[in-house]
């Protein structure tokens, strides 16, 4: 099952984030967002999940979202390509880091894919296509994961939403946990259980299932109201890692 997970990767947040992509242009506080980080390898460590930490790296300030420039997949590792120039080299350091943990590495020929366009259902995978993620570069990973057995379908990203799970996350595997505006896309509404959250609360969305616990962030009344009577839930701040349009699946690659 997609939520099952044995290992992480995560890695250190290094003091640049504060200069990292924020389309709020708000500054994180570095120490605060150290400590939302390290509870955040608390818990998935107390989840029984096997970390692997890589080592902050200063020239790149978002370089913590580890879950943009790579996608795990049956053991093998595709390298993204982000678009952003800030973090496009990402992808190659990444590369390096992790290969000796994967049987296979695959990469992205053509265009741009950032992790956080990807959500993955068992053996389905919807790419969306962002401000990040071109349709060059969904097509691009839709061939890779098609020839590794997976379907996919591609889907545009609403406008005004940095990547496509920034606003929706599995909770089970029929169920998508959605934003209004996700709500909306026609493929999730006929194809999907959707649990949707009040206005107001979109950033609860990305929520992150890992075995029998869901991980929603800090803050948000009504969607812990509603999960919690369905899920076990987990509370983790992200009152820093918001700052720079981040949320909880994209400071892990799990698999
Ligand atoms: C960025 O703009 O790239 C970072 N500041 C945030 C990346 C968040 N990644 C994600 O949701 N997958």
């Amino acid at each position: 099952m997609t939520y099952h997970f044995k290992k992480a990767i995560i890695r250190k947040p290094c003091k640049n984030i504060i200069y990292g992509l924020s389309s709020k242009k708000i500054q994180p506080n570095y120490n605060k967002l150290l400590s939302e980080h390290d509870f955040y390898t608390k818990t998935l460590k107390n989840l029984n999940l096997e970390i692997i930490k890589l080592k902050e790296l200063e020239n790149f300030p978002d370089s913590v979202f580890v879950e943009d420039p790579a996608l795990i997949y049956k053991s093998t590792c595709i390298i993204l390509n982000p678009k952003d120039d800030s973090r496009n080299l990402e992808s190659f350091i990444i590369k390096n880091e992790i290969k000796k943990y994967f049987n296979d590495l695959l990469y992205i020929e053509n265009g741009f894919v950032e992790g956080g366009d990807v959500l993955n259902i068992n053996n389905h995978f919807i790419i969306g296509i962002s401000t990040r993620t071109n349709t060059v570069g969904a097509k691009s990973l839709k061939t890779l994961l098609e020839k590794m057995g997976a379907s996919v379908k591609i889907c545009e990203t609403p406008k005004n939403i940095l990547h496509f799970k920034s606003e929706c996350s599995i909770v089970n595997d029929d169920t998508i946990l959605v934003s209004k505006k996700m709500s909306e896309i026609e493929y999730l509404k006929s194809n999907f259980k959707l649990i949707e959250l009040p206005e107001g609360e979109e950033g609860a969305a990305n929520s992150l299932r890992i075995n029998d616990k869901l991980l929603i962030p800090d803050g948000y009344k009504k969607a812990e109201e509603i999960l919690s009577k369905k899920y076990n839930i987990i509370k983790i701040k992200t009152d820093e890692i918001k700052k720079v349009d981040a949320g909880l699946s994209c400071m892990s690659l799990r698999w």
